[in-house]
């Protein structure tokens, strides 16, 4: 497809309450989307960076820049489909969430075109995925006890705990004491300890948790390789995921029995796939991840998590339990699971009115 031009768009969402995870607290959801506009279709990438560069290395306006300077003119004059838009950004070092976006819209867009559901491109082999649902640190356990009961009677069929030092074996026990040993239950710390916490850590062993998700540093994998032997709860990674060679290296080293994928944190929808598939070959289990994304993330996302390695349940929540109003037609919880969305691309688009009303800046990148 040849394009006439990226339409960067920020928005801003306030989310229903505020989220706190170890490494800040969240409050309203400052988004980048980016329109790819070809001749006969367009298309519609989130990108997941969020406002600071806290989670990993980038931040929203440092992914606007990217895409203006660098990415943007390396797709100037061609024609592009979701490969040709991965190699053009090869030479470019990092920036995976600027990747995506870009590369998600162009995917989203092409795929439009040719009538064909994004599912269908990657393989997805079922029409609903399983929602976990992503809980974060509280100010005190009465309160976290509460936030749980709404999602277990919403239906959502696993709970994830954000932990960090402080708060972790009591908000656990906690939970496991009021709703019972049946509820699929585990915790999140984002790189918030470090191998000396073994002792600390392995105090979770008892709760019997599916997995305990990056305790340790990014760059740490030899850590976490350490770490399980010392603790007997699965260790899943995320942000040391950055790649499908970064999941082979785990898996080889032992840092990991099950990993999260989040397309943005890899560079997109083709290199999630393979990471999948890296995993599948080496037995290990693999899981949709989120960033609080509206409608057209989660849209993509839930797609993903119809693959067949994808056999725990997703941070793919319904749209209420992010957003008020979400910028596409909402995603709703039926018994415990989100539909996969079934036209062509990614299956949805912004509803232009609320778009409107929640845009904050627009710009238009011509690539003629
Ligand atoms: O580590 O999985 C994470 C949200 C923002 C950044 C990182 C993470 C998260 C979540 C929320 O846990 C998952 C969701 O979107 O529901
Ligand atoms: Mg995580």
């Amino acid at each position: 497809m040849r394009l006439e031009g990226l339409e960067l768009r920020r928005i801003a969402m306030p989310l229903v309450a505020p989220f706190r995870t170890s490494f800040g607290t969240e409050r309203e959801r400052d988004v980048l989307l980016v329109r790819a506009v070809g001749a006969d279709a367009e298309g519609w990438g989130e990108c997941v960076a969020m406002a600071a560069p806290l989670y990993s290395s980038e931040h929203v306006d440092g992914a606007a820049e990217v895409i203006r300077r660098f990415l943007a003119p390396a797709l100037a004059g061609r024609d592009v489909d979701a490969w040709t838009v991965e190699a053009l950004f090869a030479p470019i070092k990092g920036h995976p969430m600027a990747k995506a976006a870009v590369q998600t819209a162009v995917l989203d867009a092409v795929l439009r075109a040719a009538g064909t559901p994004l599912g269908g491109f990657l393989g997805a082999v079922r029409d609903r995925v399983p929602a976990g649902v992503s809980v974060g640190i509280m100010d005190s356990v009465p309160a976290l006890l509460d936030a749980v009961a709404g999602y277990l009677d919403a239906g959502y069929l696993r709970i994830k705990l954000k932990i960090e030092p402080g708060w972790d074996v009591e908000p656990v026990r906690a939970v496991r004491e009021r709703f019972g040993d049946a509820v699929l239950l585990q915790v999140d710390a984002n790189t918030a300890y470090t191998l000396g916490d073994a002792r600390q850590l392995a105090r979770l062993d008892p709760f019997d948790l599916l997995l305990i998700e990056q305790p340790l540093p990014e760059d740490d994998v030899r850590g976490h390789a350490a770490l399980a032997r010392l603790v007997r709860t699965p260790i899943c990674l995320d942000e040391s995921i950055v790649s499908a060679r970064a999941a082979a290296d785990a898996i080889a080293l032992g840092a990991c029995s099950i990993v999260n994928i989040k397309p943005g944190r890899v560079g997109g929808y083709l290199e999630a796939r393979r990471v999948h598939d890296v995993c599948v070959a080496n037995g290990v289990a693999v899981w949709a991840g989120g960033m609080l994304e509206t409608g057209l993330g989660r849209a993509a996302n839930v797609t993903l998590a119809a693959l067949p390695g994808f056999t725990l349940p997703d941070d793919t929540s319904a749209s209420d339990r992010y957003y008020a109003r979400d910028i596409t037609a909402p995603f709703v919880l039926e018994a415990g699971h989100v539909a996969v969305p079934a036209g062509p691309g990614i299956g949805v688009a912004p509803i232009p009115d609320v778009l409107a009303e929640v845009t904050t800046a627009t710009s238009w990148i011509p690539l003629k």
